[in-house]
């Protein structure tokens, strides 16, 4: 049954090739997506396969790409490979566009979440031609029922000059009535209070208003979204996570944190996943989450009764969890809300609202300065994407990864971090599976041997000891002890043996 109930806008519906032909080289155009949900499937795919014959024919053609985060292969993948990005913003986690930014073909603009949509209102990105979308249905007054994320959609079809709507019939109808879009935001100096002070506050509208005078065509899609199976937890995700839960008990039984704790923030991935589904077996009850991703601990979590309810700007789910939410929606749709990334990840809201931000890393220093973004401090990874947000302004900031990586031959921990993208005072606690550091009112000499002592992998432990011990005797000052040279040593023997072991 068609998804699409306004009569008058079926006019303009029409294949995914004829869509694409609208889309002119060297435009800007702002897809939905955010970590494999909602993304336009059809569209891209047509648009790269006719970029691939421009470029056959002698013809460049290249567009500019706007998304809510990563997306899936059929758009980002598909994209790059045809090599028709030229600037992407604001996040990706895309293995074939990561190798092109990497060997310079693709300018990345690599940006906090919560910023791109304010961004785009402040005109500083340029002007927005195209917005593809997909939807998972459009109502009879015209208005639209948002797909598994929400993330920039209301900015791209409030900006943008032509709308393509992808009306995807795979998506749940019962995702109807999850969303929560708010239309008060506004550019300073009429700027006002986000009216939000509990995570599971409804302020918005459940569907997303579009001018149909802007929408140039309408494509009937039926495909899943892109979801990645979870590697289970292995031995250092369980450590992690048992500290991280003693620690939340510890910092309850100090009055310092409410029994059903604060709204979680959880970043993507294995260890961010280990830690939800820790909790299920935890003490805390009625925790409510406020973050950017629904993955598969928080389903878990939500099945036991532990968590109260989650709101996010997306699902980044396994097949197997999305399935589970597939079977029993309506059930989760009342205890579920997804909003757009500017207020999911809205500074204002997660000081409010007091976040327990966790998140992954690439490597952090002794000094507790956070990398979560380059390998050796110029190969892009994936972004920063929301952590900044959460980091910056969370109750506590927590950042969490194993000690080592790459089969050990790199420790986690290293004198000096070869980029960074969080500054010490924005990490408060930092966990690896040897154990956790709390850095909260610590000076960064203390931070230091707090860190060594706690964090680092006992096979590198003693060459950060010497080199902290070498840097109080021989550094410049003594706020900080550093001895630049020696510090990125470690990234420089990396480099020329594949090991950071002497
Ligand atoms: O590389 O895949 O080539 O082997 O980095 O590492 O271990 O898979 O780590 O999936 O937990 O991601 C920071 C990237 C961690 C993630 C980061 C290499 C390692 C591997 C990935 P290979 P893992 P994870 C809200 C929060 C920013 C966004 C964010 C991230 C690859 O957490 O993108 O926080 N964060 N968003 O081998 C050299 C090191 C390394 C290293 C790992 N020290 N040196 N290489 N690697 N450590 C959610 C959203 O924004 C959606």
């Amino acid at each position: 049954m068609s998804r699409i109930a306004n009569d008058s806008l079926r006019d303009r519906i029409m294949s995914a090739d004829d869509a694409a032909a609208l889309i002119t080289s060297g435009s800007t155009v702002g897809l939905t997506g955010f970590t494999g949900s909602g993304y336009p499937k059809a569209v891209p795919m047509a648009l790269a396969a006719r970029i691939e014959a421009e470029h056959a024919a002698g013809n460049p053609f290249r567009i500019r790409v706007w998304t809510g985060a990563s997306t899936g292969p059929e758009l980002d993948g598909a994209l790059a490979k045809a090599d028709g990005i030229e600037f992407r913003l604001p996040y990706n986690s895309d293995p074939i566009a990561r190798e092109k930014i990497n060997r310079g073909e693709m300018e990345y603009f690599d940006m906090h979440l919560s910023q791109v949509a304010p961004m785009a209102w402040q005109g500083f990105l340029g002007p927005l031609d195209t917005a593809v979308v997909e939807v998972s249905g459009i109502r009879a007054d015209g208005s639209l029922i948002p797909s598994s994320s929400v993330g920039n959609n209301k900015t791209w079809l409030d900006r943008a000059d032509q709308i393509i709507l992808e009306v995807n019939r795979w998506q749940n109808p019962a995702l109807e009535g999850m969303h929560d879009i708010y239309y008060g935001t506004a550019l300073p100096p009429h700027r006002v209070p986000i009216p939000l002070v509990r995570p599971d506050d409804r302020i918005g509208d459940a569907y997303l208003r579009v001018d149909p005078a802007k929408i140039v065509a309408i494509i009937e899609t039926e495909a899943p979204d892109r979801n990645l199976p979870f590697a289970a937890p292995d031995a250092s995700a369980h450590a992690i996570a048992g500290h991280l839960i003693e620690f939340f008990r510890h910092e309850v039984a100090r009055g310092r944190l409410p029994a059903s704790l604060l709204p979680l923030q959880s970043g993507v991935g294995n260890i961010a996943n280990a830690v939800l589904t820790g909790l299920v077996t935890g003490p805390f009850d009625a925790i409510t989450s406020y973050t950017e991703v629904i993955q598969d601990g928080m389903l878990d979590l939500l099945d036991s009764g532990k968590l109260r309810m989650a709101s996010a700007t997306a699902f980044s789910l396994s097949p197997e969890a999305a399935a589970r939410l597939n079977a029993d929606m309506g059930a989760y749709r009342d205890r579920m809300i997804l909003r757009p990334q500017e207020i999911s990840n809205h500074p204002e809201l997660i000081r409010r609202l007091g976040c327990l931000a966790m998140n992954g890393l690439i490597e952090a220093d002794i000094y507790g300065n956070v990398n979560s973004t380059h390998i050796v401090g110029s190969r892009i990874q994936n972004g920063i994407g929301g952590s900044g947000d959460f980091a910056r302004n969370a109750y506590v900031s927590i950042f969490m990864t194993p000690s080592t990586a790459r089969n050990g031959d790199i420790s986690a921990i290293v004198p000096q971090a070869s980029h960074v993208d969080h500054i010490s005072q924005d990490v408060q606690v930092l966990v690896t599976e040897q154990g956790l550091a709390d850095l909260r009112g610590l000076s960064p000499k203390q931070r230091a041997l707090t860190i060594i002592e706690n964090c680092a992998h006992p096979d590198y432990r003693p060459a950060l000891a010497d080199y902290y011990r070498c840097a109080r005797e021989g550094s410049y000052g003594q706020q900080t002890p550093t001895l630049p040279g020696e510090a990125l040593s470690w990234h420089q023997r990396f480099l020329d043996t594949g090991t950071m072991r002497m």
